[in-house]
């Protein structure tokens, strides 16, 4: 049975075929910066591309490319393409796919450098950028132009959990002849595959849950097809942010539990937010499992589960907030999400800093908003956890 038809559990278990001649049983690291040719004749054909033999780490390299590989075959697309953070995926879409005078549509609750590097650095070369509640699909339809060339779709978003309709989304994009790129990097592969509803483009902060153990930071990028995978690759090789086979290593051996690590963290996320959801302290709770949620049952339909990151704010606003991300014992007050323990923070201070206030409040992120990332300890002590924080408040 060839790999590519494995089932997805067995598929991050054995990943994507990768074989070496002595059939290594894991993906070795080959670190290397350089590949010697047999011969001359053979190097000049390495480069040509008749050859697809390795030439150098930065454009390729044989661990790496079984990360690659992997994860193209967990989202379903043509092939993978890793890269030296979230952001450095982020910066290679934006480069390799627009051009001056282009036009991108964006969530608004995006990760804030992902809007940050748009608004300060890419508008510089007339780029111009449009930012709007993606969950409102009239909103996307009524802020095309004739120079969109981009929907960039954050789902759920990053923080305020808001949840766009991939499906429907494309079918705008399609019909607009705009390239569909989504941020997936809060659902995981395991949860969310959105090639699966005709997306062009998936990419990944690999820093959360495909690596999970807050040890690596990378990004990957996913095209459906190979022409938009063939400008990406070069875009990414040319800027030089590639990733490493080191952390390539680490995050195929981060991928082998992604199933049971999110499992057991969504199992956690359900009881706390119910558990906040009741709490007198607390003014609302955003987590797509609840019922609550406005796009529960879109949630329902376009992910396989409700995901482990849950945002809230307290009645006291920021100043509860500091409260009890200043006492929280098990829970670490950090950025970043998704890995095995359980993380708090603060995005108006911290992630979503440098977004004017004017915008970001409209974002829906207000100063009061908490972010927690659930993590796969055991609930009862992130309860008594929450619970002996919020009694100082
Ligand atoms: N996309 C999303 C949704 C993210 O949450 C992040 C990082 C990125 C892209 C960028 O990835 P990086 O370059 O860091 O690998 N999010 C962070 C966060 O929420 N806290 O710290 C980093």
């Amino acid at each position: 049975m060839a790999k590519k038809d494995l089932r997805f559990n067995t598929l991050l278990v054995h990943g994507a075929g990768f074989k070496d001649q002595y059939y290594s049983a894991n993906v070795p690291i080959y670190q290397t910066s350089t590949f010697a040719f047999e011969n001359a004749d053979y190097g000049a054909k390495c480069f040509s591309g008749e050859i697809d033999g390795y030439i150098y780490t930065r454009l390729g390299n044989p661990t790496i490319s079984a990360l690659e590989n992997t994860v193209a075959a967990l989202e379903g697309g043509y092939g993978g393409i890793a890269t030296s953070s979230g952001m450095g995926a982020v910066t290679t879409i934006y480069m390799a796919l627009l051009e001056k005078g282009a036009h991108i549509i964006s969530t608004d609750a995006v990760y804030g450098p992902s809007r940050g590097v748009m608004e300060e650095h890419f508008s510089r070369f007339g780029v111009e950028s449009t930012y709007i509640d993606t969950s409102d699909i009239n909103k996307i339809k009524s802020s095309i132009r004739k120079n969109t060339k981009l929907l960039f779709i954050e789902t759920p978003a990053n923080p305020t959990m808001s949840i766009t309709d991939l499906e429907k989304c494309f079918e705008i994009a399609k019909e607009n002849n705009i390239i569909m790129v989504v941020d997936n990097t809060f659902s995981s592969p395991y949860l969310q595959n959105p090639i699966k509803y005709g997306t062009d483009v998936v990419f990944h902060s690999m820093t959360k849950f495909l690596n999970g153990h807050a040890d690596v930071v990378g990004g990957i990028i996913v095209a459906k097809e190979k022409v938009i995978y063939d400008k990406l690759r070069v875009m990414m090789i040319n800027m030089g942010c590639n990733f490493d086979p080191h952390q390539s290593y680490l995050v195929l051996r981060g991928i082998k539990t992604l199933a049971i690590r999110i499992e057991r963290a969504q199992e956690n996320a359900i009881k706390i937010a119910q558990y906040l959801e009741n709490h007198p302290k607390i003014e609302w709770v955003k987590y797509p499992g609840l019922k609550s949620h406005p796009q529960y049952e879109l949630a329902k339909k376009q992910m396989r589960g409700f995901g482990t990151m849950i945002s809230f704010e307290l009645k006291g606003g920021y100043e509860a907030g500091k409260i009890l991300m200043n006492n929280v014992k098990v829970a670490l007050l950090a950025v970043s999400l998704g890995g095995v323990e359980t993380l708090i923070q603060h995005p108006a201070s911290m992630t979503h800093s440098k977004i004017p206030k004017e915008s970001r409040i409209k974002a829906g992120i207000t100063d009061g908003l908490v972010r927690y990332s659930v993590g796969i300890e055991d609930v009862n002590d992130l309860i008594e956890d929450l619970d002996q924080a919020l009694s100082k408040i």
